[in-house]
């Protein structure tokens, strides 16, 4: 049934029947496991989420930049639902099926670079991050990861060890695994010389730190987000990611780029790194892969994937036959309805609404992004000091008002808007008229 593409709020936001919801949740559900916005779902499609109390609500965060296609998309849902009916499960390495492969080859074609490259398939975004590390050992023989500031690659305990932010992710969770080091982003809002120099500085920093601490005969992999997801949409200075790059490739270090947020259209290309022309050795993506279901994959070259000896990787879901079927749906929706297109103008209808309120409220530090991965650094009025109270406050003003936003950032002070990629021109307005209106109340 596909949902009514209109904002309609019948009760409060949170309404009755959520707030019950929500009232079992606590009594249930461990409450480490946290909660955005407690509107209980019913139904999703294009962008709209339908909560219980029949509240209609604009989606600007694609849950967590997922459901890029949209939620339950015609194709997806008929894809899966072929699938289901065929089988759920035997394992890919037990016995084998072609969705897999199908998957495989895709990633092979659609991720940046013409050499020859194999993929590898996982359930969760972390998973993957853990197995280009464990590619990225096996490869090289050495050990040594270099990750940067503001970095987010996961919560298992290796990725953990890679994301830089302690509340919420690490605190108390430790030890963290070993051989994990960390370098300055190239962030330009906060580079302390000024963007202009952020980009030489910073490489120069990352080449002194990396030789002098770690060893470049020591180090496995560098890993970086093309741009930075949970750490605030840090897009890194122009130059910066190539030239990490080439000094990998120079000392035989495998540059892994982790595209979990920024793949599948996002950014209005493919893959994030092909705006700057970087092509990295390995590749990680989940997230919008697969519509919603949960999917994730290494892509890379040949000769590091297949570095690692028979066996040495799996899991018993990784390429669910259900989950691939989806990806492979999404896949096809992207390329039949030019979603890399449709996040180019997703940017071109927010990014001039998005500059006018920074040119008209102080509290707005910055305004970066790309594609339909934009977001706005909100700081305290004349000073580069962050302002997560009036993050707060002005997401809590959307989400009464049934927008859904996000916030980001390792200072807590980030809006970052991920509206799906097939939103209409009017949500998207009506959303953007919602955020102008929780800034003129807040800021
Ligand atoms: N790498 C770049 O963005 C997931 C985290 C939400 P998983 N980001 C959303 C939360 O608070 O847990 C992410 C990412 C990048 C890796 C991951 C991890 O992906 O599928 O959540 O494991």
């Amino acid at each position: 049934m596909a949902v009514d593409q209109r904002r309609i709020l019948q009760t409060a936001i949170p309404g009755p029947r959520s707030e019950q919801l929500h009232a079992r949740k606590g009594a249930a559900v461990a409450s480490g496991v946290g909660t955005t916005l407690p509107v209980y779902v019913e139904r999703a499609g294009g962008g709209i989420v339908v909560d219980v109390d029949g509240n209609h609500l604009i989606d600007f965060g694609s849950g967590i930049a997922v459901v890029s296609v949209g939620n339950a998309a015609p194709r997806v849902v008929d894809a899966v639902q072929h699938q289901v009916a065929d089988f759920t499960h035997t394992c890919f390495m037990v016995t084998p099926y072609e969705e897999y492969v199908a998957v495989a080859e895709k990633l092979n074609e659609l991720t940046p670079g013409p050499h020859d490259k194999r993929s590898a398939l996982f359930n969760s975004g972390a998973e993957a991050v853990e197995n280009a590390v464990k590619i990225a050992r096996h490869h090289t023989g050495r050990q040594a990861v270099v990750a940067f500031d503001h970095a987010y690659h996961g919560r298992t305990n290796l990725t953990m060890a890679l994301t830089a932010k302690n509340m919420p992710y690490k605190n108390g969770f430790g030890p963290f695994a070993g051989e994990i080091y960390r370098v300055p982003m190239a962030y330009p809002y906060r580079w302390p010389t000024g963007p202009d120099n952020c980009a030489d500085e910073a490489f120069e920093t990352f080449v002194t730190q990396v030789h002098s601490q770690v060893g470049e005969q020591n180090t496995a992999a560098v890993i970086i987000e093309p741009i930075q997801g949970e750490g605030g949409f840090v897009v890194p200075a122009p130059g910066f990611m190539a030239r990490v790059a080439e000094w990998c490739a120079i000392h035989r270090i495998v540059f892994i780029a982790d595209e979990i947020q920024t793949g599948f259209c996002r950014t209005g290309d493919w893959f994030a790194c092909e705006f700057e022309g970087v092509v990295p050795d390995l590749i990680t993506t989940a997230k919008g892969i697969a519509g919603g279901l949960p999917l994730a994959a290494v892509t890379g070259r040949a000769e590091m994937m297949d570095a690692v000896h028979t066996g040495g990787l799996g899991g018993t879901y990784g390429g669910n036959p259900v989950a691939c079927a989806a990806a492979l749906a999404a896949i096809e929706t992207m390329v039949a309805d030019d979603l890399c297109g449709s996040a180019k103008h997703i940017e071109s209808v927010m990014r001039p609404r998005l500059a006018a309120l920074a040119e008209k409220y102080d509290a707005v530090g910055d305004l970066r992004g790309r594609g339909a991965m934009l977001a706005v650094e909100l700081v305290e009025p004349g000073t580069k000091d962050p302002n997560p109270a009036l993050t707060a406050a002005i997401t809590s003003a959307c989400h009464r008002e049934g927008l859904i936003t996000l916030t980001a950032g390792t200072f807590g002070n980030v809006l970052r808007f991920l509206p799906p990629l097939v939103i209409g021109d009017e949500l998207l307005h009506e959303g953007l008229d919602i955020l102008d209106s929780a800034f003129a109340a807040s800021a």
